[in-house]
């Protein structure tokens, strides 16, 4: 009999990955593209590019993520321990609040991009974008447009699910409206990053998923459609026929249950999908983590990727002052609750490369400080912070309270990996039971630990620390099969305790909390 395979693609802040499992949940293989390392022509650092005349205007080129699909695929189609042929359903996710503008030539692109099997994905689509540049979620050069939401729209998050946040896809675009207008007249549709994927695999724009929306501060999350008070905020008109040319450009949003049809031609010449492969909604790479690790009430998911998360889900939408809300993508009864810390791996990286240390040595450097540094704080901030909002720099106070400029090696590397932890306790809303971690930080074991002790919960994980490629795999075998049950039952997490809170340890670190927060709250 033919296996069934289902494949989860995660088009992250660095890295495009896919995690490949058959029917019964088992993973059969993961791969990975770095963009930086391996496509070093696009100029990227850790994936995207920082313009250095105006450093706050952060993007990735959308020809570099073109170029890795198709080296992920060509790599998935060379094993011998499984065959393209035998995947069923596609799905997936990527970074959240980053856009994507299409010219018009897509349609005709996109269509015939069966006839051009014997070209790269970016030379068949090539001259199909009004805009090479894509503003991602790192992005926060929108100041002028955030604070015209938050005034103009006092209930913005009762509509939305969140206030106005700079990274926010509304933002970019009103940004795009007014200072490239002609950018903006050229653009046919305007995807978000989770939905160019599944265009280019389906050949046609595919619709935006409702879940991710909610990362736009432009969705009514109650009506699931298109807020006509925020997109004419965004334009700065009234004129209704401006509105709803941006209405069509955005497209009716659509559930991440949604399978969008079969795979172009174009896969099936150049890499032998079989032309039945279905294609089903990609969604937000938080929420697709939410997806592989379905949470309980009273956990929180910690994702620990190139940004900070900390995620939950609840039974009703209650707007947020902090975080955002957002529709949950496969329980309709849920809502998730999702707060996002800009400076997590890349500071995490910049203090372990600034003491000449590998993160095996990390663990033997951390021996040599105690448990709380002796109450003193380093608060490292590469970008702008948003939760709070504080302005980039590196902070550093001793066991005194005074400011100091630097810290010994082994005293900087427990600040760091210390003040990310208590950054993510600290704002915390609420009592919780037990902390799930996922992303790449969390496969290390000191800071497994580490969060044990500062939430003074146990701490579990997945064996596959890409969750949102693995979450994209599980929507598509839940899709594909729809089965008469609810996803939670039919798509169960497979969690491992790896770490159990050290009384003493709690005790110290429950101190050092209201330290911290006296510190940060000193940047405001
Ligand atoms: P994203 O999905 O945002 O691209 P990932 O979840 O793949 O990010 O995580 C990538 C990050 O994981 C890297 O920037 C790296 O700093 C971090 N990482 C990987 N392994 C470790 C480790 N053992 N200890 C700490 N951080 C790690
Ligand atoms: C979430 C957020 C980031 C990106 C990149 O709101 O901005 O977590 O999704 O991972």
């Amino acid at each position: 009999m033919p296996r069934s395979l289902f494949l989860g693609l995660d088009l992250s802040t660095q890295q495009l990955k896919a995690v490949i499992i058959d029917d019964s949940q088992t993973l059969i293989h993961t791969e990975s593209v770095n963009f930086s390392r391996e496509f070093t022509r696009f100029g990227t650092m850790d994936g995207v590019i920082r313009d250095l005349s105006f450093p706050s205007r952060i993007f990735t080129p959308v020809s570099l993520w073109l170029a890795s699909l198709d080296l992920l695929l060509h790599r998935l189609s060379l094993h011998s321990h499984f065959s393209l042929n035998e995947i069923v359903a596609i799905s997936g996710t990527a970074q959240q609040h980053g856009t994507v503008y299409w010219n018009g030539k897509e349609k005709t692109n996109l269509e015939r991009l069966a006839e051009m099997s014997g070209m790269s994905l970016e030379e068949a689509l090539k001259g199909s974008f009004s805009k090479e540049e894509c503003p991602i979620w790192l992005d926060s050069s929108t100041t002028e447009f955030v604070d015209k939401f938050d005034s103009e729209i006092p209930n913005l998050n009762g509509i939305t699910g969140s206030r106005a946040y700079h990274r926010f896809s509304g933002m970019q675009i009103a940004k795009i409206f007014k200072y490239e207008r002609e950018i903006y007249d050229a653009t046919s549709r305007i995807s978000l990053i989770s939905s160019l994927i599944p265009s280019i695999l389906t050949g046609t724009v595919s619709p935006i998923d409702l879940s991710d929306a909610c990362g736009m501060n432009l969705l009514d999350i109650q009506s699931l459609d298109w807020s006509p008070l925020c997109l004419s905020v965004a334009l700065d008109t009234q004129e209704e026929g401006l509105i709803s040319d941006l209405r069509c450009k955005l497209g009716r949003p659509v559930p991440s249950s949604t399978n969008l049809g079969v795979i172009s031609g174009y896969f099936v010449s150049r890499f032998s999908f079989s032309p039945l492969c279905s294609i089903i909604s990609f969604t937000g790479d938080n929420l697709s983590s939410l997806a592989d690790l379905s949470l309980s009430e009273g956990d929180v998911l910690l994702s620990l990727g190139t940004s900070d998360t900390a995620i939950f889900c609840t039974s009703s939408f209650i707007p947020l002052k902090r975080g955002h809300v957002f529709i949950h993508p496969t329980n309709p009864h849920q809502f998730v609750t999702l707060i996002c810390y800009k400076n997590g791996s890349l500071t995490r990286e910049r203090i372990r490369e600034r003491c000449r240390l590998s993160w095996d040595g990390v663990s033997d450097e951390l021996k040599k400080t105690p448990i709380g540094n002796d109450g003193a704080i380093g608060i490292y901030f590469d970008m702008d912070e948003i939760e709070p909002r504080v302005r980039a720099g590196d902070y550093r106070w001793n066991e005194e309270g005074e400011r100091v400029e630097s810290f010994s090696p082994s005293r900087d590397m427990r600040a760091v990996l210390e003040s990310q932890c208590l950054h993510l306790r600290s704002n915390c809303p609420r009592e919780i039971n037990r902390v799930i971690l996922t992303g790449g930080a969390s496969n290390n074991t000191d800071i497994r630990q580490m969060m044990s002790d500062v939430f003074g919960k146990e701490v579990f994980t997945a064996p596959v620390a890409d969750s949102a490629a693995q979450g994209g795999a599980k929507r598509a075998r839940y899709v594909y099969n729809s089965p008469d049950v609810p996803y939670s039952a039919y798509c169960t997490p497979n969690l491992t305790l790896v770490a159990r809170p050290i009384p003493e340890n709690v005790a110290t670190y429950s101190q050092l909390l209201t330290i911290y927060q006296k510190r940060e709250a000193s940047l405001l």
